[in-house]
């Protein structure tokens, strides 16, 4: 197959904890392709919000196992499925650990998306009870079990928030001086936290769970602060249909440039929040899953602090990016009412030297890889239904619209 396997070296077990995700199942096909052992822990939940949401993925995505079988058939590698609830079924996931006595954990099992959870209270309150319990018990079980896993975990950009900072955004820590009875001391903090949704505020939690766990219990662990992650396919997952990944275009979970391109080949106006002139980072799908593998290859020592990267590759205005697709396609994109609580407009410079020092080498937004994310969605694009395209999520709710007088 088209890969980089090899062959005959035990590279050890490596856990991906939400597995069967947008990120998750990409990251378990890679991992099994350089020749882990991959155990997928998932409890499907991800299936379940699509069905309580009446949307699915633009792709047709397999059933775990149909998955799993597929991926085996082709390769003759097998990937374990455990289904299983992390921060509920503690004792489960803990014996798991002791059994298999991963080199690394690879935890994705967070819900992920911003604007569900801010949807309402029920669903504000289901982000901060699964991603917090999840996060502390997958640190609780390390340490109760001894093993020296490496955790990998996906964070995002968003906890710096996105205000102008006037600065490269450095990777979590911060460089400060602080005024001492010894006089002017320089001291290193995280970066302040600026969360813009409850689903971001859960992961700015993460770290100080990292810090703690990292400085009482020695555990080894990497955060990547990732930013929006575009395309759909990888090399593993374009090898069959079975193995295809997702593609949320919904005004929940689809994120900026997917429901942009999706957008263009429906003929659909694209849906720019406010003026649009957000920055965000970005990064391609692939890349996501060859950053991973490069942290996972470089671990931390054990005593050294939580390490950070910002793992995104370029970053871009959401209004360029709709002009882009706009010119590329002929659809033309909608100045719509920003239904997020968030700045109009924000200068965002990042550094991402941590993963280039281990020898990343970043796929710009490429007209190609843009071109092949549409083909995709034209292939798909029967399955969409344009009702689920707008962004029915507010941050809070609307001012109520002043009441005209009633004519006498
Ligand atoms: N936006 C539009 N039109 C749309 C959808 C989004 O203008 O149709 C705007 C949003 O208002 C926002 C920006 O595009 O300003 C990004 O929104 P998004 O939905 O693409 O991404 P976001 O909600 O920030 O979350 C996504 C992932 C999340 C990850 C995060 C990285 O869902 O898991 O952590 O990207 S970051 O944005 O860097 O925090």
């Amino acid at each position: 197959m088209n890969g980089m396997a090899r062959a005959g070296k035990d590279l050890g077990s490596i856990v991906v904890l939400g597995g069967d995700g947008f990120c998750g199942w990409p990251t378990s096909l890679h991992l099994s392709n350089l020749g882990y052992d991959v155990v997928i822990v998932d409890n499907l939940s991800r299936r379940k919000i699509d069905i309580d949401l009446e949307v699915e993925s633009l792709t047709p995505i397999a059933s775990i196992s149909a998955r799993l079988r597929a991926w085996e058939e082709l390769t003759g590698k097998r990937i374990r499925f455990e289904r299983l609830t992390l921060g509920q079924n503690y004792y489960h996931f803990k014996a798991l650990l002791a059994e298999v006595r991963p080199v690394a954990i690879v935890h994705f099992a967070e819900q992920r998306s911003a604007p569900y959870s801010m949807k309402s209270p029920r669903e504000k309150r289901y982000t901060v009870n699964n991603n917090l319990n999840a996060t502390n018990d997958v640190l609780c079980a390390i340490v109760e079990t001894g093993i020296d896993a490496h955790l990998v975990h996906l964070g995002t950009m968003g906890v710096y928030g996105y205000g102008t900072a006037g600065l490269d955004i450095p990777e979590g820590y911060l460089q400060v001086m602080v005024q001492t009875d010894l006089g002017p001391q320089s001291m290193e903090i995280l970066f302040p936290v600026n969360p813009g949704s409850i689903y971001h505020m859960t992961k700015t939690q993460d770290q100080l769970f990292f810090m703690y766990y990292n400085k009482n219990d020695g555990v080894r662990i990497t955060d990547l602060h990732q930013g929006v992650v575009w395309g759909t396919q990888t090399q593993e997952t374009s090898l069959d249909e079975r193995l295809i990944n997702r593609f949320d275009y919904d005004g929940d979970y689809g994120t900026v440039l997917n429901r942009f391109l999706m957008q263009a080949v429906l003929g659909y106006p694209l849906t720019v929040h406010g003026t649009g002139g957000q920055t965000r980072a970005f990064i391609h799908i692939q890349d996501s899953v060859r950053c991973i593998e490069l942290a996972i290859a470089n671990a931390p020592k054990r005593g050294e602090r939580v390490r950070i990267f910002n793992q995104m590759t370029e970053t871009h205005r959401v209004i360029d990016l709709a002009k882009m697709v706009s010119e590329k396609t002929g659809t033309p994109y909608k100045l719509i009412e920003n239904p997020r609580n968030e700045a109009d407009q924000n200068e965002l410079r990042v550094s991402n030297a941590g993963s280039l020092q281990l020898g990343f080498k970043p796929t710009k937004l490429e007209d190609n890889l843009l071109t092949e994310v549409q083909d995709i969605a034209r292939k798909y694009i029967h399955r969409c239904d344009r009702s689920k395209i707008p962004c029915t999520s507010l941050w809070r709710p609307r001012e109520p619209s002043v009441p005209t007088e009633a004519p006498r």
